[in-house]
C-alpha cells in the first residue's frame, strides 16, 4: 500500500504502463480510471485474502445478508475513503494533472437495484464491514441493472443498463465455485436405506457461476465478500449447428442464461412473471449451496453438525424476495445432508431473520400455487409440508377458528404466500421504522404478531454517513471535523456535539457558504445537461425518489401550480424565489407515474417559459436519478420533500440523507420522519398532514369524501380543473389518469385532502427561510441530530439483537 503521494504516483505510472504499454500523456481517462483501480484491488486483495483466511481460522458465526437488490452505485471514491487513500490519490494526481473526480466519473454506476430497499443493503455491506462484522452480500449479478431513463418530450423513455460494458475491475470470476440449480422437471419420493428421498428428474440445470466483489471497511483490514450469481451455460446444441440452423444451436443457452439478465425494475410495484420467481429461487438456491459447502469444510458434515448450522450462519432476508430461502435450506438439509424433518426445521428457522419493507397491499407478494409447483417442484412439495404442519398448530391453538387459519396459511386462495412463508420460516421479523413495525403487529401481520409475539421486532432503517456525507460532501466534512473533531466518522453519535454551534453565527456563515458551494454544482449540472439557468439563491426545494402514487409527487406538484395561480393573479407576491427539483424513475409498466412524471415536466415547461412570474420558481426534472446524481443533488437540498401518504412509507432513506446534509425537511408523520422530528425536535422540522391512525381509520371505513375537499375550496378545485382543462400544453387526454386517481377512486392518497396544510407547510419553510439564522440554526441541528440514522447504529442492533454475531478484528498479515 502506498503512504506517500510519491509513492503513489509512481505506482500508477507503472501501473499505466503494464497494463496498457502507455505512458501517462498517451492514456486516456478510461485507462487511468483501470489503472487507479487496478492498483486498488491490488491493496484490497490481501486484506481480503487475509479477512477470509481469519475467519475461516476464528470460526466465528457469519451473516449472508440475501437481497434481490444492492445498488452500490460507483465504488472507486468509496473504496479510497474507506481505505483512507483519497487525499495522497487526490494529491498526487493533482501534481499529475489529474482530477480523481473525472475519473470518478468514468465508473459506471451498479445500478443493481430499484431504491430505498436495494440502497439499504449497499449501505449495510459498507456498515457491517466497517464495523468489522463477518457480514456478507449474497445477489444477482444482473447484465442490465436500472434502466437508463431519458426524458423526451416530458416522457420517460427506458434505456437499456449496459453497466458491464467496460469490464466491471471490482469483480472476480470464481468459475470453481459455481453450482447447479434445478428448475421444472419431476420429484418423486423413494425408500432408500430406510429413508425417503427425494429424486428430482427430468430438470433444467441452470449454471450459476459466483463474481465476487470485495466489500472494503473503513479504518479497519476487513473486507467482506458480496457474491453476485450469475446464469451461465455452456450449452450448446450440436444436432442443430450440424444441420445448420445456428439460431436454434445457441438459443437454449440464451434461453438459460436469462435468468440473470435484467433488474426488475418494479420497487413497491407487482411484476408476477416467471422468469422473477425463477430469480428468487436461482440466486436463493446458489447462495445457500455456496454457504452450506463452506460450513462443512469448516464446521464438519456430519448430519449432527448440520443441524447446528444456526449456531455458525445467519441467513437474512431482504423482504420476501429470497424467502425461499426458507424451503430451500430445508431440501439441503434434508435431501443433500440426510437430516430429518423436525432436526431440519429447527435449524431452518433458527438461521433465518426476515425484514418487512412494505405494507402496501399490491406489494406483497404471493405466487400462483400451479407456477410453483411446475417451476419448482420439489419447493412446492415442502413447502405444502411445512404449511400443513403450521395450520395443524394453528389449529391446537384455535381450534375452529378456519377463518384465522385460512387468513395465516402459507398455501390459500391459489396461492402461496411468501410474507407468511417467511414470518413462519424465521426466527426474527422486523419492520424498518417503529410506525411500520408497530403497524405490521396491529395490522398487516397482527394474527402472526399474536402467535408469535416475541419474533417482531423493529429496527429503524440507517444509511452510511461515510458515503452520504464524507464522500457526498466533504467540504461539510471538513467544516464538521474543523468544529467537533473527527470522532464523528467512527461514532457518528458525536455529530451531536454540532448542536453547541447551531446559533454561532461564524459557523452559521460557514454551512451557509459550503451549502451554496454545493448548490452552485448543482447549477452547473443543470446548466450542463438541460440548458436551463437555476437561480442559486432561491430555495432548492427537492423531491428525488422513485415515482409513485403513495409518494405523492402529485401533492407537490398541484402546489406548484397553485403557487403559479397566485403569483399570476398576484405578480408582486412576496414569495422567496424557489427552484423545486425533482428526479426519480417511474416502473415500466406503472402508466399513472409515468403519467406524473409528463406531469411534472409540463408544469416545467410552462412556468420555466413564462416572463410574468419574474423567475420566481422554477421547475426542475432531472433525468436518470441514480446513486451518483443523489450524491450530486442532496447536499445542494435546502428542503427535503418527504410527503408521503402516513403510513404507506415504511421507512424512506432519502429522508435521512437530506437531514445529515443540513436540509429541513417538510414532510408527514410517515416512517422514519416520526423519528427524525423526535431526534431533531419539532422547531426544526415542517410537519403537516393526517397522522397514520387518521389514513387508517380512513381506510378501515372506505376513505374519505374527495368531493367535500373539491368543491369546499377553490384552490383545491382550480389545480385538479387544471389537469384536464386543456390549460397545459398537452393533449386533452394526457392527464386523464392523474385527475382519475384523485376524484374517481376516491383519492386514495389523500393528496387533497392533505392540500391545504400541505400549502400551509410551504409556506411556513418560505417564512422559515427568510429569517436566516433561524434556517442555518434548523439546518445545523439537522445535521447535529442525525447520527441515530447512520446504519452503522441499524447494522449494530441487528448484529446483537438478530444475528447473534460479533466483530472480528483482522490483524494486517
Ligand atoms: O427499507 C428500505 C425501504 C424503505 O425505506 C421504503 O420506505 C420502502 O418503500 C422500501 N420498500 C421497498 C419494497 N419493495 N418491495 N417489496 O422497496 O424499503
Amino acid at each position: 500500500m502506498f503512504i506517500s503521494k510519491e509513492e503513489f504516483k509512481q505506482a500508477f505510472i507503472e501501473k499505466l504502463q503494464t497494463l496498457f504499454g502507455q505512458s501517462l500523456d498517451e492514456s486516456s481517462i478510461n485507462d487511468k480510471y483501470t489503472a487507479l483501480s487496478t492498483l486498488l484491488r491490488e491493496t484490497i486483495s490481501k486484506r481480503w485474502y487475509e479477512t477470509n483466511r481469519q475467519y475461516r481460522v476464528s470460526k466465528e458465526k457469519q451473516v449472508y445478508y440475501f437481497s434481490m437488490e444492492f445498488l452500490l452505485g460507483r465504488l472507486l471514491g468509496s473504496n479510497l475513503f474507506n481505505l483512507d487513500l483519497t487525499k495522497v490519490c487526490q494529491q498526487g494526481l493533482n501534481e499529475l494533472g489529474i482530477d480523481l473526480a473525472d475519473m470518478e466519473a468514468v465508473e459506471h454506476d451498479a445500478g443493481l437495484g430499484n431504491g430505498g430497499l436495494g440502497r439499504l443493503a449497499a449501505c449495510f455491506l459498507d456498515s457491517m464491514a466497517s464495523l468489522q462484522l463477518p457480514g456478507h452480500g449474497t445477489g444477482i449479478r444482473y447484465r442490465h441493472g436500472m434502466f437508463e431513463q431519458k426524458i423526451i418530450d416530458g416522457y420517460q423513455i427506458e434505456l437499456p443498463d449496459n453497466w458491464l460494458r467496460d469490464g466491471y475491475v471490482w469483480e472476480t470470476r470464481k468459475a470453481d465455485r459455481a453450482v447447479t440449480v434445478k428448475f421444472g422437471g419431476s420429484v418423486r419420493l423413494e425408500e432408500q436405506a430406510g429413508r425417503l428421498a427425494a429424486i428430482h428428474e427430468n430438470y433444467e440445470p441452470v449454471l450459476a457461476v459466483p463474481y465476487d466483489v470485495p466489500i472494503v471497511g473503513a479504518n479497519c483490514n476487513s473486507v467482506n465478500t458480496l457474491r453476485l450469481w450469475s446464469a451461465e451455460n455452456n450449452y450448446f446444441d450440436f444436432s442443430s449447428f450440424s444441420k445448420g440452423d445456428f439460431l436454434k444451436a445457441v438459443e437454449k443457452k440464451y434461453s438459460l442464461e436469462a435468468t440473470s439478465q435484467i433488474l426488475y425494475p418494479d420497487d413497491n410495484y407487482p411484476e408476477g412473471r416467471t422468469l422473477r420467481l425463477k430469480q428468487q429461487y436461482f440466486f436463493v438456491s446458489a447462495g445457500l449451496q455456496s454457504i452450506v459447502r463452506r460450513y462443512k469444510r469448516t464446521h464438519g458434515s456430519k448430519p449432527a453438525d448440520l443441524a447446528k448450522i444456526h449456531k455458525k450462519i445467519a441467513i437474512h432476508i431482504n423482504d420476501t424476495h429470497p424467502a425461499l430461502a426458507v424451503s430451500e435450506l430445508m431440501r439441503i438439509l434434508m435431501d443433500e445432508e440426510g437430516l430429518g424433518w423436525d432436526e431440519a426445521w429447527t435449524a431452518t428457522w433458527q438461521t433465518i431473520s426476515y425484514t418487512n419493507h412494505t405494507i402496501l397491499p399490491e406489494a406483497l407478494e404471493k405466487w400462483p400455487v400451479e407456477l410453483v409447483e411446475t417451476l419448482l417442484p420439489r419447493m412446492y412439495m415442502i413447502i405444502r409440508e411445512i404449511n400443513e404442519r403450521f395450520c395443524a398448530a394453528l389449529w391446537e391453538k384455535y381450534p375452529g377458528d378456519w377463518e384465522r387459519i385460512r387468513d395465516m396459511a402459507i398455501i390459500s386462495d391459489g396461492y402461496v404466500h411468501m410474507a407468511h412463508l417467511a414470518v413462519v420460516g424465521s426466527h426474527s421479523v422486523n419492520g424498518v421504522a417503529e410506525v411500520h413495525s408497530n403497524i405490521l403487529k396491529t395490522e398487516v401481520l397482527a394474527s402472526f404478531h399474536q402467535f408469535y409475539p416475541h419474533r417482531f421486532n423493529n429496527k429503524t432503517n440507517g444509511v452510511t454517513h461515510r458515503r452520504w456525507l464524507a464522500k457526498a460532501n466533504p467540504e461539510l466534512a471538513a467544516l464538521i471535523s474543523e468544529s467537533i473533531g473527527e470522532g464523528w466518522l467512527a461514532h457518528p453519535g458525536e455529530l451531536s456535539n454540532l448542536h453547541r454551534y447551531a446559533h454561532d453565527p461564524a459557523f452559521q456563515a460557514s454551512i451557509r457558504a459550503v451549502k451554496q458551494a454545493n448548490k452552485e454544482r448543482l447549477a452547473r449540472y443543470i446548466k450542463d445537461k438541460m440548458c436551463l439557468t437555476v437561480d442559486i439563491n432561491s430555495i432548492f426545494d427537492v423531491q428525488v425518489k422513485r415515482i409513485h402514487a403513495y409518494k405523492r409527487q402529485t401533492l407537490n406538484a398541484l402546489h406548484i401550480l397553485d403557487l403559479y395561480n397566485r403569483i399570476k393573479e398576484n405578480p408582486g407576491l412576496d414569495i422567496e424565489p424557489r427552484t423545486f427539483i425533482f428526479a426519480g424513475k417511474a416502473a415500466t409498466g406503472y402508466y399513472l407515474a409515468k403519467r406524473i412524471i409528463k406531469f411534472i415536466n409540463t408544469l416545467a415547461q410552462v412556468i420555466n417559459n413564462d416572463p410574468a412570474i419574474g423567475g420566481k420558481i422554477k421547475v426542475v426534472f432531472l433525468e436518470n436519478y441514480s446513486v451518483s446524481l443523489a450524491e450530486l443533488i442532496i447536499p445542494a437540498a435546502d428542503v427535503s420533500e418527504q410527503i408521503s401518504t402516513a403510513s404507506r412509507e415504511a421507512s424512506g432513506t432519502g429522508n435521512m440523507k437530506f437531514m445529515m446534509n443540513g436540509a429541513v425537511t417538510v414532510g408527514t408523520l410517515d416512517g422514519a420522519n416520526i423519528e427524525i422530528s423526535q431526534e431533531v425536535g419539532g422547531e426544526n422540522i415542517v410537519i403537516f398532514g393526517l397522522t397514520a391512525d387518521e389514513v387508517l381509520n380512513y381506510y378501515k371505513y372506505g376513505g374519505y369524501n374527495v368531493l367535500d375537499e373539491y368543491h369546499g375550496n377553490s384552490r383545491i378545485k382550480t389545480v385538479v380543473d387544471q389537469i384536464v382543462s386543456g390549460f397545459l400544453p398537452a393533449s386533452p387526454d394526457e392527464f386523464d389518469s392523474i385527475h382519475h386517481s384523485l376524484l374517481r377512486t376516491n383519492d386514495e392518497y389523500f393528496v387533497l385532502k392533505d392540500f391545504i396544510p400541505y400549502a400551509a407547510a410551504q409556506e411556513k419553510i418560505n417564512a422559515l427561510y427568510r429569517e436566516q439564522p433561524r434556517w442555518q440554526a434548523m439546518a445545523v441541528n439537522n445535521i447535529a441530530f442525525s447520527g441515530r440514522f447512520a446504519s452503522d447504529r441499524t447494522v449494530s442492533e441487528y448484529a446483537i439483537g438478530i444475528w447473534r454475531v460479533k466483530p472480528v478484528v483482522i490483524r494486517e498479515a
